[in-house]
C-alpha cells in the first residue's frame, strides 16, 4: 500500500484561493511523484507562523486526531520549518509512528530516489547533511537530558561532540570530492570553448519538457518521465544550427520548483555550472499548464540567485500540440512581451524557428 499522508500548508492573509490550490497541488505532485498518497489536506492561514511547532498548537491537535482516525502515516507540511519547529512537531507525532516532513524533506527523498550519477548523490547527501544535522543535534541532546544523572551527561556532551565531528568531517570529504568534479567538468567546458563550441542552457520548471527539447534537438538519449525531479545531473548534446553553419551544444539540467531553498541551490552548484557558464538560455515553460505566469517568475528568481539574469535568453513555450487554438491566441496576446516561441519537443513541432532563434542570438 502506498504510504498515506496529510498535506499541511500554512499560508499568509494574502494569499489567494488560486494560489492556495495551486500550493497544494504541487505538493500532491511532490508526493505522487515520491510514491505517496494523499487523505486530508489542511490549510491554516496565519500571519506569523507558530514560533515552536509553526503550525498553532489547536491545529496540531487536530491533525494528529486526523491523523490517528485515517491512518496517516505522514504529515507533510508545505513549508520551510526551523529545525527547532520540526524537531518540536516530531516530538508530538513520533510516539504515534507518524513521521513529520517540511517541503525539503520530501524533495530531499525524491531526489535520493532519482539519483543515478555519483555527483548527483554527493550533492543530495550535502543537502541532507545540512538540514538534517541540527535536527540530529538537538535529538542528541535531549538523550543527554534524559539521562540525568551525573556521569552520563559528560558521556551524552561527548557523543554529541563526536557526531558533530562526523558530520562536519562527512560535508568537508564530500565537497572535496565535489571539487574534484567541478575541475574536471571545468576542462572539459574549456576544451569545449577552445574548440569554438557556443552553449545554450536549457533552464524551466520541473516537468515542462526541458529533457524531452534536448532529445529532439540533439537526439541524446535522456530521461524524460511525466514526474518532478526526473533529471538530476546535466547533459550536453549537439545540434546543427545550417544559419550559421555552426554546431551548438545544448545542456539540460535540473528544474526549479517555488520556494526552492537556497541550500539545495548551493548544494546543486556543480550540476547549474553549465547553466551559469552558458552562453545563452532556453527557458522551457509549459503551455498545456494553466500556471504558467508564475512559474515563469518562479524561474526568473532561481536564475537571478545564480546571477545569470543579463544572459541573452530565448522563451521557449512547449507542448504547443496540447493547445487549442484560442487557448494559443490567449497566450500569446498575455506574453507577447517574451516574444514566445511555440513549439512540441514531442512531436517535434517548430522546432526549425527554434534554432534559426538559436543562431539569432549567439550569431
Ligand atoms: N504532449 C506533450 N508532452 C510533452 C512535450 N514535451 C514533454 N512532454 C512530456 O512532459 C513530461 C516531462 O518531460 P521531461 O522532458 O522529462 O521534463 P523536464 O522538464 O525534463 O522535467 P524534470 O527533469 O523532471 O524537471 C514527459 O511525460 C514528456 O513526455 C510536448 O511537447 N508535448
Ligand atoms: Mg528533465
Amino acid at each position: 500500500m502506498l504510504p498515506r499522508a496529510i498535506l499541511v500548508d500554512i499560508i499568509g492573509p494574502d494569499v489567494t484561493p488560486e494560489e492556495s490550490l495551486a500550493r497544494l497541488n504541487e505538493l500532491e505532485s511532490l508526493l505522487v511523484t515520491y510514491g505517496g498518497f494523499v487523505i486530508v489536506r489542511k490549510i491554516q492561514k496565519k500571519q506569523v507562523p507558530d514560533y515552536k511547532t509553526y503550525i498553532g498548537k489547536g491545529k496540531v491537535e487536530e491533525i494528529l486526531q486526523d491523523s490517528l482516525d485515517l491512518g496517516a502515516e505522514f504529515v507533510i507540511i508545505n513549508n520551510l520549518l526551523k529545525p527547532q519547529q520540526l524537531y518540536n512537531l516530531e516530538g508530538v507525532f513520533r510516539k504515534h509512528e507518524i513521521r513529520v516532513w517540511d517541503k525539503i524533506d520530501l524533495i530531499l527523498k525524491i531526489f535520493s530516489k532519482h539519483a543515478t550519477t555519483k555527483e548527483a548523490k554527493l550533492q543530495i547527501e550535502l543537502a541532507s547533511l545540512k538540514h538534517l544535522g541540527p535536527r540530529i543535534f538537538r535529538m542528541g541532546q535531549d538523550l543527554m537530558r534524559q539521562g540525568g544523572g551525573i556521569g552520563t551527561r559528560g558521556q551524552g556532551e561527548t557523543n554529541i561532540e563526536i557526531m558533530k565531528r562526523h558530520i562536519a568531517a562527512r560535508e568537508h570529504k564530500i565537497k572535496e570530492d565535489l571539487k574534484k568534479i567541478v575541475k574536471n567538468q571545468e576542462g572539459q567546458r574549456n576544451k569545449r570553448q577552445d574548440q569554438g563550441f557556443k552553449t545554450a542552457a536549457i533552464v524551466g520548471y520541473t516537468n515542462a519538457g526541458k529533457s524531452r527539447l534536448l532529445q529532439s534537438l540533439t537526439n541524446k538519449k535522456v530521461k524524460v518521465k511525466d514526474e518532478l525531479f526526473a533529471t538530476l545531473d546535466s547533459r550536453i548534446g549537439k545540434v546543427y544550427l545550417p544559419d550559421i553553419n555552426q554546431s551548438v551544444l545544448i545542456s539540460d539540467t535540473i528544474g526549479f520548483i517555488r520556494d526552492l531553498p537556497p541550500e539545495l541551490i548551493e548544494a546543486f552548484d556543480s550540476t547549474l555550472a553549465e547553466t551559469v557558464h552558458s552562453d545563452m538560455l532556453l527557458h522551457v515553460i509549459d503551455c498545456s499548464d494553466f500556471e504558467i505566469e508564475w512559474k515563469i517568475r518562479v524561474v526568473d528568481e532561481v536564475l537571478k540567485k545564480l546571477r545569470c539574469s543579463d544572459k541573452s535568453i530565448i522563451h521557449v513555450f512547449n507542448k504547443i500540440d496540447l493547445l487549442g487554438e484560442t487557448r494559443k491566441k490567449n497566450i500569446l496576446k498575455e506574453f507577447s512581451h517574451l516574444k514566445p516561441i511555440f513549439i512540441s519537443a514531442e512531436k517535434k513541432i517548430n522546432l526549425d524557428a527554434l534554432k534559426n532563434s538559436i543562431a539569432d542570438k549567439l550569431g
